[in-house]
């Protein structure tokens, strides 16, 4: 294979911009057959699900279709939460037909309105539990990943993991802005390791005589983006929620997820990732950071089995990761990263919605509208926007303001 012939410095992570390797990146306005596309129409009928099919195919794996209904029961409820601001639903979401098999346990805020609330769809690391201190929400009961911090041992949940992540998720301040929030754990729909797909949703999709999911079919992102979509089936029913406007966010695998929900499911109203990085927003080309090769050493189960043939070999990648932002257009996209966050490669995560834009244009939306990458703190909240603050891999109260600033401006008070 071309990898056994690569020098041993190739392992070197690129921490160097002079080191970035020159690159062509694949047009994404360039059809399978050489032909320019440049007519909305011709995007919409035959360049995106050309696109989406070779993310499919190449790097996240196919999902298995929506199902046709999905049943779901109101598990907790109540009109008083934060101190009688809010109200909290929890919604558990079956996975598929068979009532042993997974469950989503959906977590929502809303604030106190008559109106149907905007809401941010995010899905976290520990769980329900870990997000909020609020003592009535119930304990995740699939497998965790160990974690003496947050009191997690066994891969069993217990108290002590209550609030353990809430400075990641300022509940209140986003009530007050108007929102709501809905979070599910993603080990839920896939415990995160790697065990053959022998757990979590997998198993449940597979063809008779199968064991494992095919080279193009799914891996855990793409099982983490179909169970995002699976919690916006509720939304969209819930007449609380304002199901036009559920906007998918994540951060770091997460973020990839986000992304990728965003991109294959046109029901979400916007995207945010945060310091998504390699297989997210980062361009994969680049090898800056975290490469293809290290992504698929350390997690073979995230992606499908055909993206292996890309580490090292970048270039051969029919795609790169600026299509997957051009995916989500003409929605709002909104792309952070964090100075510190070297590994996820903040540069090539602002260059993907450069080169995403000339699809925005098509479409007849504002692009990023910025030549270069802004300075810290300079967030361009175009409708395809870029954000880099100072600091580490992580998400912020800072980081939710610009989420919210952004969703203001192009989610709820949007003319367009
Ligand atoms: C890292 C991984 C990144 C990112 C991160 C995270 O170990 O290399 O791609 O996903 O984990 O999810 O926190």
């Amino acid at each position: 294979t071309v990898t056994s012939m690569l020098p041993a410095q190739q392992e070197v992570v690129i921490y160097d911009e002079a080191k970035v390797p020159q690159f062509t990146l694949p047009d994404p306005l360039v059809g399978p057959n050489g032909e320019k596309i440049e007519t909305a129409e011709a995007w919409n009928s035959k360049q995106r699900p050309y696109l989406i099919q070779l993310f499919e195919t190449q790097v996240y794996g196919k999902a298995p279709a929506a199902p046709g209904k999905i049943s779901y029961k109101v598990t907790e409820s109540s009109d008083e939460a934060f101190g009688g601001k809010a109200r909290r639903r929890q919604v558990a979401i079956q996975l598929t037909d068979d009532p042993e098999g997974p469950v989503l346990n959906l977590l929502v805020y809303l604030p106190k309105t008559d109106k149907p609330v905007p809401t941010f769809l995010m899905l976290s690391f520990y769980g329900n539990a870990t997000v909020t201190d609020d003592p009535a929400v119930m304990l995740p009961t699939s497998w965790l990943r160990d974690n003496k911090d947050k009191g997690i041992s066994g891969h069993k949940a217990s108290e002590k993991m209550r609030g353990t992540s809430s400075g990641r998720w300022p509940i209140e301040t986003i009530l007050d802005r108007g929102y709501g929030v809905a979070t599910a754990y993603y080990g839920d729909i896939d415990p995160d390791f790697d065990d053959g797909f022998q757990n979590g949703i997998h198993p449940y999709f597979n063809a008779e005589g199968q064991t494992k999911p095919k080279a193009d079919e799914w891996g855990s992102i793409a099982a983490w983006s179909w169970g995002m979509s699976r919690a916006l089936d509720y939304l969209q029913e819930s007449e609380e929620v304002d199901g036009e406007k559920v906007i998918s966010l994540g951060h770091s695998r997460l973020g990839k997820t986000a992304l990728w929900a965003g991109a294959t499911d046109t029901r979400f109203a916007a995207v945010i990732s945060n310091n998504s990085g390699c297989g997210g927003a980062a361009l994969s080309r680049r090898r800056y950071g975290e490469s293809v090769q290290k992504i698929n050493k350390s997690f073979p189960h995230w992606f499908c089995d055909n993206f292996v043939q890309y580490s090292h070999n970048e270039d051969a990648c029919p795609v790169d990761q600026h299509e997957l932002i051009a995916l989500i257009a003409p929605r709002p996209c909104l792309i952070c990263s964090a100075e510190e966050d070297r590994w996820a490669d903040p540069h090539g995560e602002f260059l993907s919605g450069h080169y995403a834009s000339p699809v925005y244009e098509l479409l007849g939306v504002e692009g990023m509208g910025v030549e270069k990458m802004p300075a810290i703190n300079e967030p361009v909240l175009s409708r395809l926007g870029y954000v880099i603050r100072p600091g580490k891999h992580d998400v912020t109260t800072l980081d939710w303001q610009r989420y919210m600033d952004f969703a203001d401006r192009h989610v709820t008070k949007a003319a367009d």
